[in-house]
């Protein structure tokens, strides 16, 4: 039985179509293997575990260990079967699946012996096959053209970017030589400035204690006079009933001075003398005092606040206290006057603070805050405001404008510091090994998927974004060339990104492929917080093969 099945099959396949070129082989056997079938020696399989006549090949029983004595039948498992399929691509398959009713081969020669009729149609699918190949290759040849101009321009820009750094190094070393001059200059203007401003400084200064003297004695003056007018029976202290006597310390408005009232005035004790009074006591009263005597004066200090509480409310302006002849209304209209009108303002505060029913008053004085630390330090201010002689000036609008000039060179020397440096730090990128990738610089590819937009801008870093709300997410920053050793430039990481929440900081892993386009094919998230991009781009096209091999299969391929 073996030995009339293997040569039957020797028979039949010898029988088959023969040309010179034809390597002649068993069923079933690849032609990279075809040597090692020998039908005038006995055969060796080819693991080495054993050899057998040649007739025992393709005699449907398993000899060897490998499988190797039978190629073209299903007797061993661990088989392989080589489809010839002539006119599209060979194709190897386990041996278990020859004449097993199911077409595997495109040729039809797996199933020689089985009532499946499987029709040979290598033929079409080899030319489908073919077509597409050719297509593809285009595609690969219109990118590697495409690589060869990005290229071009890659070299070109970093031909440029090599002119403007010498370019911009110049102008940095002119600039700063300008700006040497001009510190230069602005010392000059500024010696004799500062010794101006020191001499004009000293004057001032004399000048503004001369009139803080004259300002205090005059307030004490004033303080003096106050207080005479207060004390009643003119033995040197103010006291309590002296106080209850005059309405203007009727804070309440119930129209009489009680204790209280006049104890706040005099810090809660019995009397104040003289000294106190022009100390603290005068500064407490002097608002009130004046307002009603109708001698407002807008305070030019501080009254310390502890302590400090609603003045009297008696507003109204024909109130006459005994001994006011001096008014001095006239000139001191509210509606002219900014400061008294505030001061009205404020006893309307100050009224809402003692009396909650007077509603109308309370809108009015809600308004605004009445702070006479504030007004002093208004009062400062002003004072302190530098106005100089015309000598003065004329040396401080020269140092300015010798500043003015300094500063705008400075400015000048930064800008190109920074612009050079900016362009030193692109120089130092790697953009491969022919330039190709350069001109990705300064471009940003997108991809949406079904959450999210992802931006690539090469060289620079990789984004994520919500299609719905706003808000980035940085997936990492340019960090370098990731490929392995053999194909360096054919992955980009990204890393440093945002922090994952109880994970590591995000990164995007970029894997590049040929396509005639630079694009973003798509973007996973294979990790947590770790992405990746695939990218098409003819930066990465390789000058395709030729072709002309394709045609070889319709003739390479004859069974025994
Ligand atoms: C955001 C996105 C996701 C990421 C989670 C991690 O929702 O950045 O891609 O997986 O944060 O918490």
């Amino acid at each position: 039985m073996r030995l009339l099945l293997s040569f039957c099959l020797f028979c039949a396949t010898h029988g088959g179509v023969v040309k010179a070129a034809e390597v002649l082989r068993p069923r079933g056997v690849p032609l990279s293997k075809a040597s090692f079938y020998d039908p005038t020696r006995d055969f060796h399989c080819l693991d080495g575990s054993g050899t057998i006549p040649f007739a025992y090949v393709n005699d449907d029983y398993c000899d060897c260990q490998d499988g190797s004595d039978e190629p073209g039948t299903s007797a061993c498992p661990n088989g392989f079967f080589s489809c010839p399929n002539p006119g599209h691509i060979p194709l190897n398959i386990p041996s278990s699946r020859v004449n097993d009713g199911i077409c595997d081969c495109c040729d039809a020669s797996d199933e020689y012996a089985s009532a499946a009729n499987c029709v040979d149609t290598c033929r079409e699918l080899g030319r489908a096959a073919r077509e597409e190949a050719a297509k593809q290759r285009q595609e690969k040849m219109k990118g590697y053209e495409l690589r060869k101009s990005m290229i071009e321009e890659g070299r070109k820009r970093k031909k440029e970017a090599e002119v403007k750094i010498e370019e911009l190094k110049k102008k940095r070393e002119e600039a700063e030589k300008v700006r040497s001059e001009k510190e230069e200059i602005k010392k000059i203007a500024e010696e004799p400035e500062k010794e101006a401003l020191e001499h004009y400084n000293a004057i001032e200064a004399e000048r503004k204690a001369q009139r803080e003297a004259e300002q205090k004695a005059k307030d004490e003056a004033e303080a003096r006079e106050a207080f005479a007018h207060l004390d009643n029976d003119g033995d040197g202290v103010l006291t309590v009933t002296e106080l209850q006597s005059r309405q203007t310390f009727d804070t309440n408005r119930d129209g009489e001075v009680s204790e209280e009232e006049a104890k706040f005035y005099l810090k809660q004790e019995e009397s104040m003398d003289l000294d106190t009074f022009i100390s603290t006591g005068w500064q407490m009263m002097r608002p009130v005092y004046k307002y009603d005597r109708r001698m407002f004066i807008p305070p030019t200090q501080a009254i310390p606040s502890e302590g400090l509480e609603p003045p009297p409310m008696q507003l109204e302006e024909d109130t006459e206290v005994p001994g006011d002849e001096d008014t001095e209304l006239e000139h001191l209209d509210p509606e002219l006057d900014p400061e008294i009108s505030r001061y009205i303002n404020s006893r309307a505060n100050w009224d809402l603070m003692s009396d909650e029913d007077d509603e109308e008053e309370e809108e009015e004085g809600a308004e605004e805050d009445f702070d006479l630390n504030e007004d002093a330090e208004d009062t400062q201010n002003e004072e302190e405001e530098p106005k100089y002689d015309e000598e003065t000036q004329k040396l401080v609008d020269v140092a300015n404008a010798a500043r003015a000039e300094y500063d705008e060179a400075d400015r000048e020397v930064r800008d190109l510091v920074r612009e050079l440096r900016s362009l030193e730090e692109t120089q130092e990128k790697e953009y491969g090994p022919e330039e190709e990738f350069r001109v990705l610089e300064g471009n940003c590819y997108e991809y949406t998927d079904r959450e999210y937009i992802y931006r690539l801008c090469p060289f620079d870093k990789a984004i994520q974004k919500p299609k719905a709300g706003h808000g980035e997410t940085r997936l990492g920053q340019w960090g370098e060339w990731s490929g392995p050793e053999t194909d360096r430039y054919s992955r980009m990481m990204y890393n440093n990104g945002q922090a994952c929440w109880n994970g590591p900081t995000r990164s995007a892993d970029v894997r590049l492929t040929c396509g005639t386009e630079t694009k973003l094919m798509s973007v996973t998230e294979p990790n947590r917080c770790e992405y990746l991009f695939i990218m098409t781009t003819p930066a990465v096209c390789s000058k395709p093969e030729d072709a002309s091999g394709d045609e070889g299969f319709e003739h390479s391929h004859i069974e025994l």
